[in-house]
C-alpha cells in the first residue's frame, strides 16, 4: 500500500469525523493471545492430520508463537493446555518463552481426556472423581504462578446424553462446590475465566450451557470470576454483541475465544465466516471503551482478555494463526471508524435508517492503508502474511520437524 493511500484514508476518515490518532493508539494497545494447541496437529473426530511442520513439543509450540508474535507484534502471550503442554519445569517453561520474547497467557486445564471423567468431572456423581478434577484444577493454578500467568481458562464438558442421565440441581451445586474451592485457591491478581458451551461433546444438556449460567456462577463466586464468550460456542442466530455489552455493563466480561463458525463449534480461522458479527461485537467494546460516564464499565472493557482458540485441521498452523490476527485487527480497526457522535444523534432522533447506516459505513471502510501504516509506524511488517511467506520460516520448520527428527 503507498504511503498516497493512507493519505486518502486519513483525509477520508477526518471528514467523517473520525480521531485518527485516537485510532492508531486503541489499534496499538489491542494484544491478542494465541493458543499452543492451535500450532500443534488437531483434528476432528473422523481424522487427525499429520501436518509436515506442526509444533510436535511445547517448546516447538512456543517458537512458533514467538514467530506470530514477531510478525504482529500483537500476541505477547501464548494460552497452554494442561496436560498437553505439561513438563517438570513451568519456571523454565516461563523462560524460555521469555527467551524468545513471549510470556505465558492463560492456563487451561484439561478436564475432558481421562475415561474417569465420562460422566462428568467437577460434577461427577462420585465423590473421588470430583476430587481428582478439583486437584487438577489447584494444579492449574500453581502452574500460572510457575509461570508468571494470572488467568486460568475454564470450559468445561460436563454435561449428559439422555434424560434422566443425571440430576441437573445435584451436578449445579457440585459444580458451584467445586468452583469454590478453585476460586479459594486463587491468588488475588489472578482471574478465573467461565467459558460456556451450548451442546458438545454431550448432546443432551451441558452443566453451563450459556452465558447466563456461566455469569450467575462468577456472581456467587466473586469479583475474580468473570465469563468468558467463545464466539463459537452459540445457537444459531444467538446476538452475541448483545451478551457482550450486557456483561460488559456488568462488569464480568473476562475475555474472549475467537474462531470463526458456520455451524457448530467449527473454530476456523476467524472472521472467515463472520465477519460482521465479529465486527458487531468489536463496536460494543469500542462503544464502552470511550464511555467516560461509566468508569467501571471501560475499565472492563480495557482488560478483556483476548484470545484466539482455533483448532486447525487441514491448514498449515502458523499462517492460519496469523491470518485470524490480521482479521481480528481488521474488525477492530473498523468498529473504530464509527461515528459515535452521528450514531447518537440518530438515535436520539429515532431515525433508525440513520443509525444503521452510521454502523455499516465503518464496516464498509477499507482499513488496509491504516493497518499497513500502523504496523509500519511500530516497526513491523506491513503486511505480516506477506513476511511469513518472505521468511522461509514455513519452510525450515517443515524439515526440522520430520517425523525422524523427534527427539523428545
Ligand atoms: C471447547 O469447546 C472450548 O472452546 C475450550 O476452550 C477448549 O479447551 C479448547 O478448544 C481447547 O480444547
Ligand atoms: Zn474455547
Ligand atoms: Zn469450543
Ligand atoms: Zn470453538
Amino acid at each position: 500500500m503507498t504511503d498516497s493511500a493512507y493519505a486518502w484514508f486519513e483525509r477520508e476518515q477526518r471528514e467523517r469525523g473520525i480521531d485518527i490518532a485516537q485510532v492508531k493508539a486503541s489499534l496499538n494497545a489491542l494484544k491478542i493471545e494465541t493458543p499452543s494447541w492451535g500450532y500443534a496437529d488437531q483434528g476432528t473426530r473422523f481424522q487427525t492430520f499429520k501436518k509436515a511442520g506442526a509444533a510436535r513439543t511445547v517448546t516447538e509450540k512456543l517458537e512458533d508463537a514467538a514467530m506470530v508474535h514477531r510478525l504482529t507484534g500483537a500476541c505477547p502471550n501464548v494460552a497452554i493446555h494442561i496436560p498437553w503442554d505439561h513438563t517438570d519445569d513451568y519456571g523454565k517453561l516461563a523462560a524460555d518463552a521469555r527467551s524468545l520474547g513471549i510470556g505465558i497467557g492463560a492456563v487451561n486445564p484439561n478436564l475432558f481426556q481421562e475415561d474417569a471423567y465420562m460422566l462428568g468431572s467437577v460434577t461427577h456423581h462420585d465423590p473421588a472423581v470430583r476430587r481428582r478434577a478439583v486437584e487438577h484444577l489447584l494444579e492449574c493454578v500453581d502452574i500460572a504462578r510457575a509461570t508468571g500467568s494470572d488467568a486460568l481458562s475454564l470450559w468445561f464438558a460436563d454435561g449428559t446424553n439422555y434424560p434422566g442421565q443425571a440430576d441437573f440441581r445435584q451436578r449445579k451445586g457440585w459444580m458451584e462446590e467445586s468452583l469454590r474451592e478453585l476460586y479459594a485457591g486463587l491468588d488475588p491478581h489472578m482471574r478465573m475465566l467461565i467459558e460456556y458451551k451450548f451442546f458438545e461433546p454431550a448432546f443432551y444438556h451441558t452443566d453451563l450451557a450459556d452465558w447466563g449460567m456461566a455469569y450467575n456462577t462468577a456472581l456467587k463466586l466473586g469479583p475474580q470470576a468473570e465469563v468468558l464468550v467463545d464466539t463459537g460456542h452459540h445457537p444459531q442466530g444467538t446476538n452475541i454483541e448483545h451478551i457482550v455489552a450486557y456483561l460488559l455493563d456488568e462488569g464480568r466480561l473476562g475475555g474472549f475465544h475467537f474462531n470463526a463458525r458456520k455451524y457448530a463449534d467449527d473454530d476456523l480461522i476467524v472472521g472467515s465466516a463472520n465477519p460482521y458479527e465479529l465486527f458487531l461485537i468489536f463496536s460494543q467494546i469500542a462503544l464502552a471503551e470511550r464511555d467516560r460516564a461509566h468508569p467501571a464499565v471501560k475499565r472492563t472493557a480495557e482488560r478483556i482478555a483476548y484470545m484466539i482458540d482455533q483448532s486447525h485441521n487441514i491448514e498449515a498452523k502458523v499462517p492460519a494463526m496469523i491470518r485470524s490476527v490480521m482479521n481480528v485487527q481488521t474488525q477492530y480497526a473498523k468498529a473504530l471508524l464509527i461515528n459515535w457522535d452521528a450514531l447518537a444523534e440518530a438515535q436520539r432522533a429515532g431515525d433508525v435508517l440513520e443509525a444503521e447506516a452510521a454502523v455499516r459505513e465503518a464496516f464498509e471502510q477499507n482499513v488496509t492503508p491504516l493497518l499497513q501504516a500502523v504496523r509500519e509506524e511500530a516497526g513491523l511488517p506491513a503486511d505480516p502474511m506477506q513476511a511469513y511467506k518472505a521468511s522461509g520460516y514455513g519452510a525450515r520448520i517443515v524439515s526440522a520437524r520430520s517425523p525422524k527428527a523427534v527427539t523428545h
